[in-house]
């Protein structure tokens, strides 16, 4: 299969939920999100695999060589950030359809059945920009996650994921594949590749993450018939709390702890009301458990303080506590051989964005690639990624693929059944 043909799928994918200055905002389980699945859909179909929609709105397209075999899984996600960029993710689930294309026609030309079969998916919710958390999709198939749970969980509207899915026509019923391995190939959004002008990135481990969920509690009054001693107003105390969350990282050598606030609602939001509450999310990550715990416990001291002051009630509360992931190292040699045989410059490197084969890795082995990101730039429309990269990134997944499916890495391994449910 010729890149052309790679190229014109994934610039047409680009254009599905495209924005003014070249991103893309396809909000998982939105009408946009629905046009980009029903597409994928469309190419499982018209390459005669079978497409599969599970009960969290994973979608797999699966080529069945060896019957009864289990399946080595390639893909990434469809879904974006409000206003973000065209690559992330969605680069990994169009690779992933053209890797498998790539595959079928040897295995038909080559005439012998690989010990493992192959599944593309699409993971519903990777972002968790509108349901968090994010990575939900492959969470809740690798049992990390409960199904019904998150099913119940509403966006900032009140609609749940289960309204929005069965709305556009995605909530499914059926079992995914059983797995024997997973690879993904995804844009780096950092900028070591791009700075080292190396082609391919080895991921061999996540960084330690956690959200905090804040609620500042203060009391309506009149911003202009309330003196100025008798306001309890959350705004103010939020936005400290915002300004503590950015300044602890300076508590730390320079980039090992990175955190921002990035969701904020306020009520009742009236310019001549003074805020009663406001409801943040904090994203604190780094590469040392230790450096977010403590980071953590210094907010919550210092929130603590700022409440008295205020007189006011700020609520804090864990959320999506994830430990730091390694990948099989068996795996990494595995793909730095790929990478040399194909003349490829390769490192390796951790992420600090969370992936869904983070998720995945705790059921099957699993091997998560890097492209560079122009600029380190992601989430942002900005985000860019060249086609020379990502040609380049698509011939690494498909030798990948190729070794997964001949059994290199795998001990083939059952998902938990909870899982499956
Ligand atoms: O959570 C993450 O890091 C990913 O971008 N959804
Ligand atoms: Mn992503
Ligand atoms: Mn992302």
């Amino acid at each position: 299969m010729n890149s052309a043909a790679f190229l014109k799928d994934f610039h047409h994918v680009a254009t599905i939920g495209a924005t003014a200055n070249s991103g893309v905002d396809r909000q998982a389980a939105t009408a946009e999100d629905a046009k980009t699945r029903d597409w994928f859909a469309a190419q499982v179909r018209d390459a005669g695999w079978e497409l599969r929609v599970d009960g969290i709105g994973n979608m797999f397209g699966l080529l069945e060589w060896t019957p009864g075999a289990p399946y080595v899984l390639i893909g990434s996600h469809l879904d974006s950030q409000p206003l973000g960029g065209r690559f992330d993710g969605a680069y990994g689930v169009v690779a992933a359809l053209h890797a498998a294309r790539r595959l079928d026609a040897e295995v038909a030309e080559g005439g012998t059945a690989p010990r493992f079969n192959l599944a593309v998916v699409n993971w519903f919710n990777e972002e968790g920009g509108r349901f968090a958390p994010s990575i939900m999709g492959s969470s809740v198939f690798a049992g990390l996650l409960q199904r019904e749970q998150m099913l119940d969980v509403p966006d900032l509207s009140g609609t749940t994921v289960r309204d929005a899915l069965g709305a556009i026509g995605y909530l499914g019923t059926a079992v995914g594949p059983e797995v024997a391995g997973y690879a993904e190939i995804h844009i780096e959004q950092g900028r070591i590749l791009e700075r080292e002008g190396i082609a391919i990135g080895l991921v061999d481990s996540s960084w330690y993450t956690q959200k905090l969920d804040i609620e500042v509690l203060g009391e309506q009054s009149h911003t202009g018939a309330t003196a100025m001693a008798d306001r309890h107003d959350a705004l103010v105390a939020a936005s400290k709390i915002i300004l503590m969350v950015h300044d602890v990282t300076n508590d730390f050598a320079e980039g090992a702890l990175v955190s921002s606030v990035g969701q904020l609602t306020l009520e009742p939001n009236s310019p001549i009301v003074v805020a009663r509450r406001v409801h943040l999310v904090a994203d604190l990550r780094s590469g040392g458990p230790d450096i977010v715990k403590s980071a953590r416990a210094k907010l919550i001291a210092d929130i603590e303080v700022l409440a008295q002051e205020h007189n006011i009630k700020v609520n804090v509360k864990d959320f999506d506590v994830r430990p730091i992931r390694r990948f099989p190292e068996a795996g990494l040699e595995l793909a730095d051989k790929v990478a040399a045989d194909l003349g490829l410059s390769s490192r390796r490197l951790q992420t600090m964005a969370g992936h869904d084969s983070v998720a995945m890795n705790t059921v099957a082995p699993s091997i998560m690639l890097f492209v560079p990101s122009v600029d380190g730039v992601s989430h942002c429309e900005r985000e860019f990624t060249t086609d020379a990269d990502m040609v380049t990134g698509l011939d690494m997944l498909t030798g990948v693929a190729r070794e997964l499916v001949a059994g290199a890495l795998i001990n083939a391994q059952a998902l938990p059944a909870a899982a499956l449910a």
